[in-house]
């Protein structure tokens, strides 16, 4: 399936849980989302499922694809467009089996021993961060910085989305490091509006 890396949103659900997910996800797409991704480290497989739904109803018609973080078994029962594993979450070719050829599947990388074994003929891009040290993933690798960026997005044989601390400033400096786009958790679900931040991104990437 065709996908846009360039403003990748991923949910967060305690940021998300004021406003609602559903309602944050659309308003984030009527700014100009192009893909989105539903994260919970928490929820139980049925609950993460059912939001799974809710969002694929959602997002119908919008042309924007819905990832589902980690649960395999998540993405097959809500027939969701994709699915994005950690380098603990299982192997990729695995994932690809289930899913079948059609579904969208990612990894995030962080070290260039990572990258060089990256499975390309299973995935279809990379994550490469984080960026800058953030607080939303508690236990994230050590930050890349633009520099460990860029040399992480040259040496990749896939398309990469950079995250981690991301704002809509650093857009410019993402895309001259080589990186398709920018993935999001609290620059969007977290602003007072998610719409209007998800435009700054959009104006930006333009
Ligand atoms: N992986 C690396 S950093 C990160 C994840 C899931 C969190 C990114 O969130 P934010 O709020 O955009 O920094
Ligand atoms: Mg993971």
């Amino acid at each position: 399936m065709t996908f846009d890396l360039s403003l990748y949103l991923i949910t967060d659900p305690a940021m998300c849980a004021e406003r609602g997910l559903v309602e944050t996800v659309t308003a984030a797409v009527r700014g100009g989302v192009t893909l989105a991704q539903l994260r919970d480290k928490h929820a139980t497989d049925a609950e993460l499922i059912e939001q799974a739904r809710a969002l694929k109803e959602a997002l119908t018609g919008s042309g924007v694809p819905l990832i589902i973080n980690d649960r395999l078994d998540v993405a097959l029962a809500a027939d969701a467009d994709g699915l994005h594993i950690g380098q603990t979450d299982g192997d990729a070719a695995a994932a690809r089996k289930a899913l079948g050829p059609d579904a969208i599947l990612g990894l995030s990388i962080n070290t260039h021993e990572q990258l060089a074994k990256v499975d390309t003929a299973q995935l279809d891009y990379v994550g490469l961060g984080p960026v800058f040290a953030t607080s939303t993933k508690k236990d994230h690798e050590s930050p890349l910085g633009f520099d460990g960026l860029a040399a992480l997005a040259a040496a990749s044989p896939l398309p990469s989305v950079a995250i981690g601390g991301l704002q809509a400033q650093h857009v410019q400096a993402v895309r001259e490091a080589g990186a398709r786009g920018v993935a999001i958790i609290s620059a969007i679900c977290a602003a007072p509006d998610p719409q209007a931040a998800a435009q700054r991104f959009a104006k930006s990437l333009q």
